[in-house]
């Protein structure tokens, strides 16, 4: 006899017979008004409207600099390379994706606690915060892939077993993001409604997930009716900008078909009020490196 997985009541149904809207019955800023943090509240307000804020220079240039020589040491490491957390791209082979950043390098590890970062989520999460999933999206550019449109949510819910949305990504861009380099568009208010899915998770998904989603895709009427509705917004900046982004707003990248590389470092930060249980909508869990199970604050 199976036991049932151990999970508190599913909020956000997806990935069923049909698609389905749920209204968000998640606060998007969980701290009180006036906590203390690097965001303003305007900003912070501008975040709660949006579903995301961006940062003009999070870090400096110099320290860019730092990071850049990071990721092309890690890009360029052949046990990197076959290491099961890279990605690379379906076409090129070349690297696509390095996860579990925080973990592989003591340079992105300091820069996930540095304050400007972690003191952020903090103040959108209203809790200590650990560390769900960081990655390095390299996007080399000569046609590195985009990711089509999604809520990160959807797949941490269905897959991760993330039950509320108490959940919040930094990207900081290491590479100048133009708009033309397949930088992130985002829909603005789309964090307030849940989209749950059409379509039974495949096990073993985030095989192929991660390279070209399908599980979990929006169909092409609900993206017609929330582009109507919201609109897309663009995230361009020059390197050391960040954008930081609710798990449920809808986003996704184009390809980059550029010589100029849009290589962006990202840190999922999830309350440690909200940490994973068995998944919502998923045969079995993801690998840790995926989906972590590691509920140590940052500190
Ligand atoms: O499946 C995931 O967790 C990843 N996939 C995408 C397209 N964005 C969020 C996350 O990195
Ligand atoms: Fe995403």
């Amino acid at each position: 006899m199976t036991t049932a997985p151990e999970r508190t009541a599913d909020l956000y149904p997806t990935r069923g017979a049909t698609e389905v809207l749920t209204e968000r019955k998640d606060p998007v800023v969980w701290s009180a008004p006036g906590t203390e943090g690097p965001f303003t509240a305007a900003e912070l307000s501008e975040f709660d409207r949006d579903g995301f804020f961006q940062v003009d220079e999070l870090i400096s240039e110099s320290e860019v600099g730092v990071y850049r020589t990071e990721l092309d040491r890690l890009v360029l490491d052949p046990a990197m390379r076959a290491d099961e957390r890279s990605i690379v791209e379906p076409r090129s082979q070349e690297v696509r994706s390095i996860f579990e950043v925080h973990k592989i390098s003591e340079v992105f590890a300091e820069l996930a606690a540095d304050p400007r970062v972690v003191g952020r989520a903090r103040q959108i999460l209203g809790s200590d915060v650990y560390i769900h999933q960081s990655r390095i999206n390299v996007k080399p550019g000569f046609g590195a892939s985009g990711f089509y449109w999604h809520s990160d949510f959807e797949t941490w819910h269905a897959e991760d077993g993330l039950a509320n949305m108490r959940t919040v990504s930094v990207s900081i861009a290491l590479t100048e993001n133009y708009a033309y380099n397949g930088s992130l568009l985002l829909m603005p208010g789309s964090h307030r409604t849940f989209l749950g899915c059409q379509g039974a998770t495949p096990k073993d998904n985030y095989k192929r997930s991660l390279q070209m989603q399908d599980a979990g895709i929006p169909s092409d009427e609900a993206l017609t009716k929330m582009s109507g509705e919201y609109g897309v917004s663009q995230w361009v900046g020059k390197a050391g900008s960040a954008v930081l982004f609710d798990c449920n707003t809808m986003h996704g990248s184009g390809d980059n078909i550029t010589p100029f590389p849009r290589s962006n470092v990202f840190f999922v930060f999830n309350s440690v009020e909200n940490t994973a249980q068995e998944p919502f909508a998923a045969p079995i869990r993801r690998p840790e490196f995926i989906g972590a199970r590691d509920f140590t604050p940052v500190k």
